[in-house]
């Protein structure tokens, strides 16, 4: 949490409001009651609707059993009643857990378990995914299912009389866990408050242009911060407009919907905006689409270029991370500065670092580690006291792990990264992570997971492998299985497997784990 000095200042300057995101649901139902909040194909809830399904579903939640600062992991897809489910835990103070939809037994069980879980919300089957066999991996906490229950406590079946609710929590408190894309071996958990978040959130808003009249359609995972944020879902509930959620995120589900729905505006990682891109280069643009936010991993000059000559709508690009630091070209900005840099930060309150090695500054406009503290930036992970005293400095800024350069006009250019992780298209891999789950195989003797460059996805992963002694020789599709069945998401298995008789560097002593993967960086480069 911010010393007390911040947050005063935080609250002075106006960023901090004392709002909860119940009072921002309660605000919209009055003043916007009968506009529609939510669209999710032929179902539309408008905001009076959506409020009374978050009373009811806190109620029944509460019955349950589930209290103010309780953790609840929730796994849903874009559908509905994910808004239901986290403004009823918003309001009785209970924090979520924002699983992704592609977490499987490995990841839910620690989410469950670290976090001491009380419920595990998910869905029947998504993506041809039966999600009501992770119910195993949430151990004790109650499982509640949207859609077929099984066996488990139906979503449906808690909609209660809303009377006699508890009071809610105040602003300050932590509202939720959000994931950290993580470079550790276990994922960290980022609280962030209902005053830090909301700031955030209205701030979005208003870079991005947000009215009554947005349509927002959100196809990247409705419970990733930049969707939900950025200024995401969130964003549009605080502007009164409209979201529409698409379950699926290729071509030819995703266009039609923003042709039907009449959207404004929506978010994608470069992956996704290159395949957009391919399916409609020579056709008509999006008529309706004013704005196509890119962000979560670095977004090639050469494909932004091509964005409003064959879309027709203005790009935006967007450098953020769960943890906090928001940066967006401006929609006013020149094309110069929207195609080649990744923005400026959100608040003038947001103080950024750029040093060497050596955690000394590095000279203007130079490329360095990126450190940020301000007023929508945690000051630590959850329940992770070690990790802390390393990822955050003394007083107080966080090692984004990323490596840029801040141009004369305050504008940054993401140029590299130095934490041991793999930005798969946007998805964040954990090298760490999935090294442990590798050296649980038999047949393994050591392991270590790389980034190699990829057309499409920007980055793939690679996983080089030293086998014991006298094993059979290991194939990528046993490797792939192996780790699947082990309970990995899907996104962290590796892509590539390189078996070696030795690293190339553990004759010269003992090396870190860190200089091992340069190594074989530099060795699969070559
Ligand atoms: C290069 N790298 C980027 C960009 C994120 C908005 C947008 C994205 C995220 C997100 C987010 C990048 N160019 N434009 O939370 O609110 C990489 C950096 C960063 C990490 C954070 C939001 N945009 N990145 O991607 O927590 O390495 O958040 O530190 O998933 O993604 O990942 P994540």
């Amino acid at each position: 949490m911010w010393p007390e000095e911040f947050a005063r200042r935080y609250r002075e300057r106006g960023y901090w409001t004392g709002q909860t995101f119940d009072d921002l649901l309660r605000e919209r139902a009055s003043t916007h009651g009968d506009r529609v909040a939510v669209v999710d194909g032929d179902r539309h809830v408008t905001y009076r609707e959506l409020r009374d399904n978050a009373l009811r579903l806190a109620s029944g939640l509460h019955r349950l059993g589930v209290r103010r600062g309780d953790r609840v992991v929730v796994q849903l897809p874009n559908a509905a009643e994910y808004f239901d489910v986290v403004f009823a835990l918003f309001r009785l103070g209970a924090l979520p857990v924002f699983a992704l939809p592609a977490h499987r037994a490995a990841e839910i069980g620690y989410f469950c378990a670290h976090t001491e879980a009380v419920a595990y919300v998910t869905t029947d089957v998504h993506e041809g995914f039966d999600h009501r066999t992770l119910a195993a991996a949430a151990g004790p906490a109650t499982v509640i299912v949207a859609g077929s229950p099984g066996p488990f406590t139906a979503l449906a079946d808690l909609y209660d009389d809303p009377a006699g609710l508890p009071p809610g929590p105040w602003p300050g408190e932590t509202a939720f866990l959000q994931l950290s894309g993580g470079s550790t071996g276990l994922p960290k958990l980022i609280p962030r408050t209902h005053d830090d978040y909301l700031y955030s959130v209205r701030a979005s808003a208003e870079i991005c242009g947000l009215t009554q009249d947005s349509v927002y359609l959100a196809v990247l995972p409705v419970a990733h911060n930049f969707t939900m944020s950025s200024p995401g879902v969130l964003g549009v509930f605080h502007a009164g407009g409209r979201v529409v959620l698409a379950r699926r995120a290729d071509p030819a589900t995703v266009l039609p919907l923003i042709a039907r729905e009449q959207v404004t505006i929506t978010a994608v990682v470069p992956p996704l905006a290159l395949l957009w891109l391919d399916a409609l280069s020579g056709k008509r643009g999006l008529s309706s689409l004013q704005v196509l936010q890119v962000g979560g991993a670095k977004l090639a000059g050469s494909v932004a270029e091509r964005i409003t000559p064959v879309l027709g709508c203005k790009l935006q690009q967007v450098f953020g991370m769960a943890e906090g630091l928001v940066n967006y070209t401006r929609l006013d900005d020149p094309d110069e500065v929207v195609l080649h840099t990744q923005g400026r930060p959100i608040s003038p309150d947001d103080e950024l670092l750029v040093l060497d090695d050596d955690d000394r500054p590095v000279p203007p406009g130079t490329v360095g580690h990126l450190l940020t503290r301000g007023p929508y930036t945690i000051r630590g992970y959850w329940r992770a006291d070690e990790h802390n005293r390393t990822a955050f400095t003394a007083d107080g800024f966080y090692r984004t792990g990323d490596l840029v350069r801040v141009r004369d006009d305050g504008y940054l250019v993401v140029e590299g990264r130095a934490k041991d992780q793999i930005n798969r298209g946007g998805e964040k891999i954990a090298a760490e992570e999935v090294e442990n789950h590798l050296l649980t195989h038999p047949a393994v003797h050591d392991a270590a997971v790389v980034a190699v460059p990829d057309p499409y996805l920007g980055e793939r992963s690679c996983a080089f492998v030293v086998v014991r002694d006298g094993v059979a020789p290991l194939t990528l599709p046993a490797v792939r299985r192996y780790l699947r069945e082990r309970g990995l998401a899907g996104y962290k298995i590796p892509d590539r497997l390189q078996v070696l008789d030795a690293f190339p560097i553990t004759g010269v002593g003992k090396v870190s784990r860190r200089e091992l993967r340069a190594a074989l960086r530099t060795l699969q480069e070559g």
